[in-house]
């Protein structure tokens, strides 16, 4: 049985603090002696510290009672978990991007032949929280020593800025490190061509990191919109608005190119502006972190644009792709001009989106409809039919989303149901992906025993541990109260210096 859903979402507390102060907090701690420098472009809100300047009204994040489900031994298995992964990745592929766990190699991510160190970047933070200093201290040793970015090569421009920029920058959060944010500066300012030389403001898909020469005109609308929250951090750091008015042009040229439905296509071609396909299948990639990211620029830097477009293509999508079936929530892919149907297949990756972008009703339900999947299968596979919710995939690449969807729920309603499931789906994650060499794939996850791949992901180490963890830790370094994470789970507000 299918019927349209038109779940309401609750109102959200609103709170009024202080924009930062330049110079932030001071350092009373430091890693392996290096300078630690005032980070926080979102220091605490008014109370603490010195006078801050009138500041307009942002949005806080509406919390449950229970906001942090702490439980020491759970944290402590988390946290194990996370080294052992960890391990892999530095005995057999140290400044490579990904390891290979199974047979000991590894990959580059980017380029092959050009590594970026992007497993150690993608774990900056994720050590800070669990407070792993001496790991943080070799990173940020190679970081210095060996990160170059004067690379002549095609850097994919969206895969850069959520894993490199935001890494550097959650890394510089946590730690003052000036180093780090020299790179991330460096890397962000080699990504710019690719958005100043559109003729739409929408960036191309690659640029060549030494020469600035781009490519690739054609691009889903998740890589054309998944970047104001790096480049806003990075705009308020160095006080270059240049960033996040870039990533603002290119959002805006996105969503004037919505239907009269108020439906997003998939791609577009930046040179011209017109949609390349017609189908809308938000919130599956890639499209997925395109409506993350304009709540994200709400809740971060107060941009009621961003606020309105989130709101206004999510009534869309409740009124043309949301539908019951058997009483579970999914969004079906439809024509973006008439809304016609075009299939009922759905991306494990899908459940994130929302809780992030202040849908709470529609992403609770959508969470309840994975969590079916998640018990029917015990790994979530990559696509299911929702209508049998049977595997279209029977992989698993170590996704995080639905760890990362457990825990921005419970975090916001402290219902058990979230830490209940999380750690269901911890304990799959243990029993089936971890192997002698890490944590790695499933290629079939039909199979007992499940069958299993050699990589893993670099994002494992910015995601999946990190979101139980903080489920789970209720760690000092972190803020329950204000912090706020991207896409590749880095922690973009709220880290608290040891
Ligand atoms: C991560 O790189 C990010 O979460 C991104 O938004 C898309 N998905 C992968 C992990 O599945």
């Amino acid at each position: 049985m299918i019927s349209t859903s038109l779940a309401a979402r609750a109102t959200r507390r609103r709170l009024l603090y202080a924009l930062a102060a330049a110079g932030g907090i001071g350092a009373v701690g430091g890693f392996g002696g290096r300078p630690l420098a005032a980070a926080d472009p979102h220091p605490a809100p008014p109370g603490a510290g010195a006078a801050r300047p009138a500041a307009p009204a942002r949005p806080a994040r509406r919390r449950g009672a229970g906001a942090v489900a702490v439980d020491a031994g759970r944290a402590r298995e988390v946290r194990a978990e996370f080294l052992h992964a960890w391990r892999g990745y530095r005995r057999f592929a140290w400044g490579h991007d990904e390891v290979l766990p199974v047979s000991g190699g590894h990959r580059d991510f980017f380029v092959r032949g050009r590594p970026v160190g992007l497993s150690i970047v993608e774990a900056l933070d994720t050590h800070y929280l669990m407070g792993l200093d001496d790991e943080v201290d070799g990173c940020l040793a190679w970081i210095e020593d060996r990160l170059d970015f004067d690379i002549d090569a095609d850097f994919q421009v969206f895969e850069a800025t959520i894993r490199l920029v935001g890494g550097l920058l959650a890394g510089h959060l946590a730690t003052g490190s000036r180093v780090l944010l020299r790179r991330c500066v460096d890397l962000a300012d080699r990504l710019l061509p690719a958005f100043a030389h559109s003729p739409t403001g929408m960036p191309y898909r690659y640029v060549n990191l030494r020469t600035g020469r781009v490519s690739g005109r054609t691009l889903p609308v998740a890589e054309i919109g998944t970047n104001i929250l790096e480049f806003g951090v990075l705009s308020e750091l160095t006080g270059d608005a240049s960033y996040r008015r870039a990533a603002k042009r290119a959002l805006r040229a996105v969503v004037e190119r919505r239907s009269s439905l108020g439906l997003l296509a998939t791609a577009m071609n930046v040179e011209t502006g017109a949609w390349a396909d017609r189908a809308a299948i938000a919130v599956d990639p890639p499209v997925d972190s395109f409506y993350e990211y304009l709540w994200g620029a709400w809740e971060m830097f107060g941009d009621e644009d961003c606020r309105d477009w989130f709101r206004l293509l999510v009534r869309a999508l409740e009124r043309h792709q949301a539908e019951r079936v058997d009483g579970r929530l999914w969004f079906k892919h439809v024509d973006f001009r008439t809304g016609a149907l075009i299939s009922r297949r759905q991306s494990a990756l899908s459940v994130a989106v929302l809780p992030v972008g202040g849908a709470d009703a529609l992403a609770a339900d959508h969470y309840r409809s994975w969590t079916a999947v998640l018990d029917k299968y015990t790994v979530i596979p990559e696509e299911i039919d929702y209508t049998r919710l049977t595997a279209l995939s029977t992989r698993n690449q170590l996704r995080p989303e639905y760890a990362n969807c457990a825990f921005e729920l419970y975090w916001q309603t402290g219902d058990s149901f979230y830490s209940t499931t999380a750690w269901r789906y911890f304990e799959a994650l243990r029993t089936h992906h971890r192997v002698p060499g890490g944590y790695t794939v499933v290629t079939d996850l039909t199979r007992r025993p499940m069958t299993k791949g050699d990589l893993c992901p670099a994002y494992v180490f910015a995601e999946n541990f990190k979101w139980l963890y903080l489920l789970f830790s209720g760690t000092p370094r972190f803020d329950y109260d204000r912090g706020w994470l991207s896409t590749e789970g880095k922690v973009l507000r709220g880290l608290r210096r040891a």
